[in-house]
């Protein structure tokens, strides 16, 4: 049965919440708990009570729209992604599957159907690290990975804590009540456009998610000796910067030789100051993102940073702290979900493939609380965090259709 999904409304709220940012349209930043943050937030929340959903908010800002089942024993199967965006960004990274799964709610009740168990959508807070350094905030603290004594020490660049931020942002109750209970979902299947470029050149239009890769984050605070540009001669120089790019080129050079085709590393933060031109930079502030799909060969290539950090600190007399600020495994998702999904496909004449997720989601998290797997829908060229990120109308309503029965599925619902 064909379901009623409304793609131009579908459309149209992804267009309206672009149109919420810290940037100028159609640049996407919505960095958790700004004013742009906020309003978002509220965006979404009331599309989920106009669909009739009940709302609830969690202590770190996870919010929670659940359609009641018939059959309240049972545990509800949840669905869901984030609203944040990193600075210049794009419109579809968390969105489709955030407003996708709402509309595919919306389908199916539209169509008739009833959930024996409810159906829950997640808005996770912060899957981005560019407040805190660290992805996931949200989802880390529901799977219990992240402990909240932890989480409450999080400051940002200018010192504001978590605590400040989320107060601020209205959050109430303590962060050690975030933590899901185990049974409390039957399973978890997030909708995301996969940002890389296998299902454009196989022209597939579902990827159905088996692993997600293992991500982990480095901060380095590099703190050598200022001085007048033209007045400090190049020897005995102590320049905090140069020490910074030779560790960046040390991280490239580690990704590049592990033998592991999956092996990326980036760094993505590199900033010096006090960042005048004829200053000597005395101190720089790196952050760099390793992953690989294997843990093997990431924690490799991660040991190779650390100790090309510290010989190249030891030769230029730069002071070095350094710090993991996550080193994640790598995610298994549920094989059953799996092969329910790529049935589903094949019943709707979609075509569809099973694949790896090279980016984190919320997924990597959900997947230590029950059966998880994700849907994913073709990125234009492979594009993703910047502004010209795109996936059709149609190729968005197939991911839509393909969670919908999938939902519906695993909610035992009855027309
Ligand atoms: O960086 C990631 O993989 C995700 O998009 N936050
Ligand atoms: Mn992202
Ligand atoms: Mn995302």
């Amino acid at each position: 049965m064909k379901l009623p999904i409304n793609i131009a409304r579908l459309q149209g709220e992804i267009d309206t919440l672009a149109l919420i940012t810290e940037g100028q349209p159609p640049v996407v930043t919505r960095v958790l708990f700004s004013e742009a943050d906020l309003r978002g937030r509220a965006l979404v929340k009331n599309l989920c009570r106009e669909a009739g959903l009940v709302l609830r908010e969690d202590a770190v800002g996870n919010f929670f729209a659940r359609w009641e089942g018939t059959d309240k024993s049972l545990p509800p199967v949840a669905t869901g992604s984030h609203i944040d965006a990193i600075p210049n960004a794009g419109k579809y990274d968390g969105v489709v599957g955030v407003l996708g799964a709402l509309e595919a709610i919306r389908a199916l009740k539209q169509a008739g159907f009833q959930p024996s168990r409810a159906i829950e959508l997640i808005i996770f807070t912060s899957e981005e690290p560019t407040r805190f350094g660290l992805g996931c905030l949200g989802s880390r603290l529901l799977s219990g990975v992240l402990p909240p004594e932890k989480a409450a020490l999080l400051k940002d660049r200018e010192g504001k804590s978590l605590e400040t931020w989320r107060k601020q942002a209205g959050c109430s109750g303590r962060l050690n009540s975030v933590r899901l209970r185990p049974d409390c979902y039957s399973a978890f299947i997030e909708l995301h456009i996969e940002q890389g470029l296998v299902l454009e050149k196989t022209g597939q239009a579902i990827g159905v998610v088996e692993k997600i890769a293992a991500p982990s984050t480095l901060r380095l605070q590099l703190t050598g000796v200022g001085g007048h540009a033209g007045a400090t001669l190049m020897p005995g120089r102590r320049d905090a910067l140069l020490a910074g790019a030779e560790i960046a080129l040390a991280v490239e050079k580690a990704a590049t030789t592990t033998g592991s085709p999956d092996t990326v590393g980036t760094t993505g933060i590199l900033r010096s100051e006090p960042g005048a031109v004829n200053s000597v930079p005395c101190r720089a502030y790196l952050e760099i993102d390793l992953r690989d799909t294997l843990v093997k060969t990431r924690d490799a290539a991660l040991r190779e940073i650390e100790q090309a950090a510290r010989a190249i600190c030891r030769r230029r007399r730069i002071k070095l702290e350094m710090e993991r600020l996550n080193v994640d495994p790598p995610a298994i998702c549920e094989a059953a979900l799996v092969n329910a999904i790529t049935t589903i496909c094949r019943t709707q004449k979609i075509s569809c493939r099973r694949m790896i997720s090279r980016a984190y989601h919320d997924s990597l998290f959900m997947a230590q609380v029950c059966p998880t797997t994700m849907i994913f829908i073709p990125s234009y060229k492979g594009y993703s965090h910047r502004p010209d990120e795109y996936s059709s109308p149609q190729q968005i309503e197939k991911g839509v259709a393909i969670l919908a029965a999938t939902l519906a599925q695993c909610a035992g619902s009855r027309a």
